[in-house]
């Protein structure tokens, strides 16, 4: 069995990665715009150093992004002629709301979007939108203090009440918060958290998330009352955890920093908190204030599909002097038998595989991989011709191996997938470092880590192998 002739190839980007153009059809500041590249980068990202504009000591790599604002027309273009059946983008809520709690959008960023969306349609390519990539308005961040705040669940639903209305019949795959989980590490880069000195974080974490929770659950009933063609998705950084050892304590603590990241998808995708989640609360003093309304809307309303991040598996010990590892802000503990990127990021297709089954034998719903790649450095070179290009035989080679295992997941294994959108099919900006050079993307973008360069786009050797693997439905990746 092949995989479906409906199967969705494509792309992945953020408006905060890309984007840029921060000032532009009032728009206006988010989280997002103020973390800087350097090094304090990772404290701003966690909510401990307090950034809440811009200054003149540091270089914010996401105003200018690659300004996709202004190319998402050769863009598109490009993607299209790639192939790509989907193309994954995001709102920048700050363009529709430039403050978050205005009454009306700024219809100037609607319109911006309605372009990108159908121009997408324009090449038969389905737009497949998140709503929040880790962005937040910064007036709500300073004014509300973000996620921590109930009040956000009513801004989120007007925000996504003029989305779904005014995009009705553009789109139909929407994704509610990217990485929901990611709140537990970039708290302030995932829902715009700031953190007083002393401050109970992982208290105010969980009930920020149970704010976004609520919100999903909303934006999904309006999403099908809006328009029942609607799919709603959650989003997930995934990424089995594996036991560094057989030692029962090993698999033991595997299970429990799986569910960590499970308890927001399984909120979302069966409608309620699993036990486990109660007593996690209890033992650490959690108080959600659970609502009936909450509880209700939360159980009525769980996603049509499963969306996911992929890079790598994870893996853990409870013994001692073993080496440690990072993956897509994930610490854990090195696995001997893996390589790694040049990022140290460990590399895994048959990862990929597992994590399939494990979420569909969890959720028995669709899934859909919206994100995978390697982030590499990239050197651009002449080709015979004379046309600049990039040898990435590394990044196909991670591509390769990952579809295979993706399609052993559906054709072995009887997983349900609806499509594959490997992240950054553009260079974009890299979200942990803040560097261009940190590259996953199909097409180079001539721009540097300080900002220089002409910003023009060429295609790498990726950008011809992936047109092949769409034509041939996933069948020919040599
Ligand atoms: C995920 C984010 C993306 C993206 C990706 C790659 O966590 O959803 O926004 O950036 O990771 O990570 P990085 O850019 O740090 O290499």
């Amino acid at each position: 069995m092949a995989l479906s002739e409906t199967f969705l190839w494509g792309g992945a980007t953020a408006a905060n990665q890309c984007e840029g153009a921060y000032t532009e059809g009032g728009r206006g500041l988010a989280n997002v715009d103020v973390i800087p590249h350097g090094a304090d980068r990772s404290a701003v990202m966690r909510g401990t150093m307090h950034m809440t504009e811009l200054d003149k000591e540091h270089y914010y790599p996401a105003l200018e992004g690659i300004d996709f604002y202004h190319h998402y027309k050769e863009d598109i273009r490009m993607f299209a002629e790639m192939g790509f059946k989907v193309f994954r983008l995001s709102i920048a809520w700050s363009r529709i709301y430039p403050k978050g709690d205005e009454t009306e959008p700024n219809e100037e960023g609607l319109l911006f979007y309605e372009n990108v969306l159908k121009e997408c349609k324009k090449y038969g390519i389905e737009p497949l939108v998140t709503i929040t990539h880790f962005d937040c308005p910064m007036h709500l961040i300073t004014e509300y203090g973000g996620w921590k705040n109930r009040k956000m669940v009513e801004f989120y639903k007007r925000l996504v009440i003029t989305l779904f209305t005014r995009y009705k019949g553009l789109v139909k795959y929407w994704l509610t918060f990217n990485e929901i989980n990611m709140i537990l590490h970039l708290p302030f880069m995932g829902a715009g958290l700031l953190f007083e000195e002393g401050e109970d974080q992982t208290k105010a974490k969980y009930l920020s998330a149970h704010h976004e929770l609520v919100a999903s659950a909303y934006a999904t009933k309006l999403a099908h009352d809006i328009d029942p063609e609607n799919k709603v998705g959650c989003m997930l950084a995934a990424g089995e955890y594996y036991p560094y050892s057989p030692l029962p304590e090993d698999v033991w603590e595997a299970k429990k920093k799986d569910r960590d990241n499970l308890l927001f998808i399984d909120v979302q995708a069966r409608g309620y908190y699993p036990n486990y989640a109660w007593k996690k609360f209890e033992q650490m003093g959690i108080e959600l204030n659970m609502t009936e309304e909450d509880k209700r809307i939360l159980r009525e309303n769980t996603v049509d599909f499963i969306s996911f991040s992929y890079y790598s598996s994870r893996c853990i010990t409870t013994q001692e002097g073993v080496g440690e590892t990072i993956g897509n802000a994930f610490k854990g503990t090195k696995n001997p038998y893996l390589k790694v990127s040049e990022w140290g990021w460990q590399i895994d297709p048959l990862g990929l595989r597992i994590t399939l089954n494990s979420l569909y034998d969890r959720y028995q719903k669709p899934l859909f991989i919206v994100e995978n790649g390697l982030g590499a450095k990239d050197e651009l070179i002449e080709d015979e011709e004379g046309n600049l290009t990039v040898n990435d035989d590394y990044r196909i080679e991670y591509l390769r191996e990952h579809i295979k295992a993706l399609k052993q997941a559906v054709e072995e294994d009887g997983v349900e997938l609806l499509g594959y959108t490997p992240w950054g099919c553009i260079d974009l900006v890299s979200a942990s470092t803040g560097e261009m050079s940190k590259r996953y993307g199909f097409i180079y973008v001539d721009k540097k880590d300080d900002g220089s360069g002409t910003i023009k786009r060429y295609k790498k050797k990726s950008y011809d192998w992936y047109k092949k693997v769409i034509e041939s439905n996933g069948e020919c990746l040599d």
